[in-house]
């Protein structure tokens, strides 16, 4: 139920459906997009953007926010740490415990590695819980690893490594095969066969789900595999600093109990950072559809020992975050939601785009229509559009939202709102970190030996913009061959003596710029305590 204020544009909204329901919008050219991207995108905005003055990407640009973590004091000194009696050792140290991070584990674990789990808050507390829509993989039929590589490659303004792309896409197919061998339920027909739908930017139906709780499905799978292994996973713990050894290797990690704050070491032959993403950051003041824990931990660790980043300055804001009520505000409105024939309305009732653009469009299309042209509604959090969801029932037959999207039709509501007959508001979240660090093939960084990252942390395998359902999919691509080629790794591995003189040299070089900060990294958590004033 929506207040008297909203009733006059949801009366031209329901009053146009028929017609919008009807028509077919036109796409974007290509100059149309950039033109687009250029003024309305956030990660185009140069006044939120800071110049690296330290570390590999000296002179690159990142959000300022990042800047800053990138830029921090360590939360300890070389000499706090005794690294001669370390509390843990093991072949391989997976720091997170989200979707890479536990197929990593699982695949170190299968190739007979000695493996160990350090998450700062629980198994599953990642933004792999959080996915909704569904994962991509080319296993139909009418579809093939080659044109998938050619909507992701396009979709990511064609940035993307290369070889990292044509592995995602070729490993697809087989990622699912592992995944259903594992237990994850995905929707299929009577007969067996999996249902597929569209995501923005696809030229397939290739979204495989479970419904709109895809990413928990998955989760939920692979948290069971870890524990069935009896692979150790240590909780409420966080990395605060990666250990190398004297030849510069990773070799570990500096963990740091939450509650208590102390102190503990993890010597490795091999590390694998899969610590997600960094939504909390809010970047430029955006909300987010983001875990609680998504503060861009694993881009500071492999920062402070000389791992470099790619594409940090490029991030993804979800098109569609619930706008509103206030106590959903950022939370994500699946993509599946436009894939299902609901369409973006602005306040008039009118279509203003295509609903399947790619997201970045889609999401600068959205601020456009609610900053200059002014059409967008209200809401006391801003202004937002309509998601004209009843279009769903009407395309697809009463009962498809309950059957396809049951997750997003109780989320609204709980708050009086029925998607099947009312529409939603939304407004572009912060939802993706698009970069991260940068990986060769094999999922070990390109500058830092036996440091090995997936998941959200690495950067490259979507160049600029991602498409739907690619995250989880990289989640398990990259995780796996990360967890294989860290475990064949840790057998040829003899790990010298363990050092943290990196720590005390970036904090020298911090000094030597006469860089002025008070703030410590990695953030781990984020700060939501109201600032009284003094
Ligand atoms: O890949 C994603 O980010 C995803 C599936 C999100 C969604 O809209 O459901």
């Amino acid at each position: 139920m929506y207040s008297e204020k909203y009733q006059e544009s949801l009366s031209a909204v329901s009053a146009a459906r028929a017609k919008n329901i009807a028509m077919e919008p036109e796409r974007m050219t290509a100059k149309q997009k950039e033109d687009l991207l250029a003024e309305y995108h956030p990660d185009y905005k140069a006044s939120e953007f800071s110049v690296l003055e330290i570390g590999p990407n000296k002179g690159d640009k990142v959000p300022h926010e990042l800047a800053e973590m990138l830029q921090a004091h360590s939360r300890i000194k070389a000499s706090d740490v005794d690294l001669t009696s370390p509390d843990y050792e093991t072949d391989v140290l997976v720091i997170g415990g989200g979707g890479a991070g536990t197929s990593a584990a699982i695949e170190a674990h299968e190739a007979g590695a000695d493996v160990m789990i350090v998450t700062k808050l629980r198994m599953g507390d990642a933004n792999t819980m959080m996915a909704e829509g569904g994962i991509q993989a080319a296993d139909k039929p009418n579809d093939s690893p080659a044109i998938h590589f050619v909507d992701a490659f396009g979709g990511g303004h064609f940035a993307a490594k290369r070889e990292l792309l044509a592995k995602l896409v070729c490993d697809a197919p087989e990622a699912i095969s592992w995944l259903s061998g594992l237990g994850v339920e995905f929707d299929k027909e009577a007969d067996g066969t999996m249902v597929t739908t569209h995501g923005g930017g696809t030229s397939r139906k290739r979204m495989h789900a479970a419904k709109d709780y895809s990413g928990a499905e998955i989760m939920r799978t692979l948290r069971d595999e870890v524990l069935n292994r009896g692979i150790p996973v240590i909780d409420f713990t966080s990395a605060i600093e990666l250990i190398l050894d004297d030849s510069g290797k990773a070799a570990g990690a500096v963990l740091m109990n939450m509650e208590t704050k102390e102190l503990l070491v993890a010597k490795a032959k091999t590390v694998i950072i899969a610590t997600g993403g960094a939504g909390r950051m809010h970047y430029q003041g955006f909300p987010t559809s983001n875990h609680y824990g998504a503060t861009a931990d694993g881009l500071v660790l492999g920062y402070r020992v000389g791992a470099k980043l790619l594409y940090a300055e490029t991030l993804q804001y979800h098109p569609t975050g619930a706008a509103h009520p206030e106590q959903i505000f950022g939370a994500l409105v699946t993509e599946k939601v436009r894939s299902l024939g609901a369409k973006l309305v602005n306040r008039n009732g009118e279509v203003f785009m295509h609903p399947l653009e790619t997201r970045d469009v889609t999401a600068a299309s959205i601020i456009r229509e609610c900053s200059t042209r002014g059409n967008g509604i209200e809401t006391g959090n801003g202004t937002a559009v309509w998601l004209d969801t009843p279009m769903i029932e009407e395309i697809g037959g009463e009962g498809t939202i309950e059957k396809r999207i049951p997750a997003m039709m109780r989320m609204f509501e709980k708050y009086g709102i029925d998607i099947r007959k009312e529409p939603i508001l939304v407004y572009p979240t912060l939802h993706y970190q698009n970069g991260g660090l940068d990986i060769n093939v094999n999922g070990m960084t390109t500058n830092v030996e036996n440091l090995f990252v997936a998941g959200e942390a690495v950067g490259g395998i979507h160049g600029k913009n991602r498409l739907m359902g690619n995250s989880l999919l990289d989640i398990i691509v990259f995780g796996r061959n990360a967890g294989i080629n860290a475990a064949k790794a840790a057998k040829d591995t003899v790990v010298g003596t363990l050092t943290l003189s990196h720590v005390d040299a970036f904090e020298k070089e911090i000094a030597d710029l006469g860089i002025k900060t008070d703030a410590v990294s990695p953030k781990l958590l984020p700060d939501y305590t109201r600032k009284v004033n003094a």
